[in-house]
């Protein structure tokens, strides 16, 4: 379709240098041709060549003093994409490659993911450069204040909500959350992920991995299976990586890998719970390299390396973007590998999806399958507008609902457009449909 291509050469030539933006534009936009075809009232309004365009960007920086006393600035960013069906919502990713290109993809993202989790809320991202490897507690707190001292300004809890994403778990949600309250004078939910007792709901730290794995039990229930007895590769060991292996251990599944950004781990006898204790430990509290556990458990380390070599039946991508190359899914297939899961977001590059759509593996792209994270969030919203937080099963039973409503209108929606399985048209049809409904009800804005 021209206007597509139209609109791709517009974004390209407004934002050079931002490949990330770009592959994640051109994904979304190319698939959901067909139902700009079908609405006149969409291209009149100008819905393409709005959604591309971030409704707010701030850059800031973020000057703080180290352990040594000196002097060090980062540079912090809130991308505030889309706010159509609510207020801006989505992580913090604190990272030495954060870039305005690496914010507006994972904002942009963001936008459809909120829309098909059913709740309120509209897409934005932020986060800096800092690398919060390494440093102490006291430099981390240092840095999250000052990064607050800015951004509080821009945030609220109607206006804009962020949360965790990489290198931003409980602690520093904590110092955030210390910080705004301090400038604000005020005790509210405008972040989440937040501890259980200032705040913070139940199933939160587990929601994108359980997600994800719901997500998986619901398309091969398409096929009369389940995950019982399969066999998992997972990458990353961070959040989104311990609660993926967590809920696979619970449902019966083995899982034979982890990774960091070094290298992975193999583990011919599956990582128990135990084990899955013990790297809670590692990376959490004592924040140390996953390389540690094979010379733990006697398990099998292979450096620089990413797992896809390991062959598996179902892959849970849980690390970082573009994390499987053309030639992992080409190994990942060879070796019978029919579900993939995406608890991270756009972990697999475009010649890796177009492998997985043409072999009809079950593939469930990350702004479905990795909903859940967020999902909860927006019931961590409810909870804190409520003041009363909701029981472990209710939030659980409700994340499980989230997930089976995602695959089914993914799964309706690539039907109606005749692409039955195909969740990536399926997931964007339906995520934009709601936003670019939205925008015509709001007008020009
Ligand atoms: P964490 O910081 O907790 O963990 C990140 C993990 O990924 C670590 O094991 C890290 O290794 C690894 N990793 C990060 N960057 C790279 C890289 N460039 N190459 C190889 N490995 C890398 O983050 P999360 O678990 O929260 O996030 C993981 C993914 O899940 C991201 O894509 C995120 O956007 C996505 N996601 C997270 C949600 C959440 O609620 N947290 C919700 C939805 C999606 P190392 O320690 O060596 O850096
Ligand atoms: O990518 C994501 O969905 C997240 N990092 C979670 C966002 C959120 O607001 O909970």
């Amino acid at each position: 379709m021209d206007l597509i291509q139209e609109v791709l050469g517009i974004v390209s030539k407004r934002n050079p240098n931002e490949p990330e933006f770009l592959q994640a534009v051109t994904e979304v936009l190319e698939s959901i041709a067909p139902a700009v075809q079908r609405r006149k009232d969409y291209r009149d309004a100008k819905i393409l060549e709005r959604i591309v365009e971030p409704e707010r960007m701030i850059q800031f920086r973020v000057p703080w003093i180290d352990d040594a006393g000196q002097v060090q600035v980062n540079r912090g960013y809130r991308v505030q994409m889309n706010s159509a069906i609510g207020p801006y919502k989505g992580g913090l990713r604190f990272h030495p490659t954060v870039n305005a290109s690496i914010l507006k993809f994972l904002a942009f993202e963001q936008v459809f993911k909120n829309s098909l989790t059913t709740l309120p809320m509209g897409g934005g991202k932020g986060g800096a450069d800092f690398d919060p490897k390494g440093k102490s507690d006291n430099e981390v707190m240092r840095f999250c204040q000052s990064f607050m001292t800015e951004l509080f300004r821009h945030v609220g809890p109607n206006t804009d909500v962020p949360a965790g994403d990489i290198g931003v778990g409980g602690r520093e949600i904590g110092y955030l959350f210390g910080q705004y309250k301090r400038l604000a004078n005020e005790f509210t939910g405008v972040l989440t992920g937040k501890s259980l007792n200032w705040g913070g709901s139940l199933i939160r730290p587990q929601a994108t991995g359980y997600g994800a794995v719901y997500f998986a039990e619901e398309m091969l229930k398409t096929r009369r299976e389940n995950l019982e007895g399969r066999i998992c590769t997972v990458s990353g060991s961070g959040n989104a990586a311990q609660y993926t292996v967590s809920k696979l251990n619970q449902v019966g599944a083995k899982v034979l890998t982890m990774s960091d950004s070094n290298g992975f781990i193999y583990d011919k006898d599956g990582i128990t719970d135990e084990k899955l204790s013990w790297i809670m430990d590692l990376k959490n509290v004592r924040r140390r390299r996953i390389k540690e556990y094979a010379d733990h458990f006697g398990a099998t380390y292979m450096d620089g390396q990413r797992p896809w070599s390991v062959p598996c039946e179902c892959a849970f991508p849980c690390a970082t973007q573009n994390e499987i190359s053309g030639a992992d899914a080409k190994t990942l297939l060879d070796n019978g590998c029919y579900v993939v899961s995406e608890a991270a977001n756009m972990p697999t590059a475009p010649a890796a999806v177009d492998l997985f759509l043409a072999a009809k593996v079950l593939y469930g792209p990350g702004k479905a399958a990795n909903a859940g994270g967020v999902a909860v969030s927006g019931l961590e919203m409810s909870q804190n507008s409520m003041r009363l937080p909701w029981p472990r099963d209710e939030v659980d039973q409700r994340l499980r609902q989230i997930m089976t409503t995602i695959h089914k209108n993914a799964s309706n929606t690539a039907a109606e457009y005749d692409q039955p399985g195909n969740l990536v048209i399926g997931a964007n049809i339906a995520g934009f449909v709601k936003v670019a409904d939205a925008m015509l009800d709001q007008g020009v804005v």
